[in-house]
């Protein structure tokens, strides 16, 4: 009877381990982030990355933020005369097992009005604040 109850035990420990591999968590990453400096001082810079999600449970991306400048997440859109604009972004779903990018000329993420000039080379730090996940500070490298 003993050897029944550890067993039962046992198994239930295992049952709950396994449970816990398998828990549908996002498990987020950022990667090949990079920034672009302001043509001129005061003006606008951007950042670029792609977020990965190798969780099992989608996670949102709800604000963006650096002590260079205000950073704003942006949509690039092409308007019905020909010309681009750009629209702010809430919010924006990474879906699980798979992966979002912030790029040119799509989904990129703007730095308004950078007071201190930025030069190839230098980093900046670059915090993403997502739903589930939390804040993830990374660096970022300037680059041409
Ligand atoms: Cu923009």
């Amino acid at each position: 009877m003993r050897q029944l109850i550890v067993s039962t035990i046992l198994f239930f420990l295992v049952s709950l381990s396994a449970c816990g591999n398998l828990s549908s968590e996002p498990k987020l990453s950022i990667e090949d982030a990079w920034a672009r400096a302001p043509a001129m001082e005061g003006g606008n810079g951007a950042v670029y990355f792609r977020v990965l999600n190798e969780g099992g449970e989608a996670d949102r991306l709800l604000s963006v933020s650096s002590p260079v400048a205000t950073a704003e997440m942006h949509q690039t859109v092409a308007k019905e005369n020909g010309t681009m604009s750009m629209e702010p972004l809430d919010a924006v779903e990474v879906p699980a097992r798979d992966e979002i990018e912030f790029k040119q000329g799509g989904m990129h993420i703007m730095l308004i009005g950078v007071a201190d000039p930025m030069s190839i080379g230098d980093t900046i730090p670059f915090t993403l604040r997502f739903e589930h996940t939390g804040n993830l500070q990374i660096t970022v490298e300037v680059r041409q």
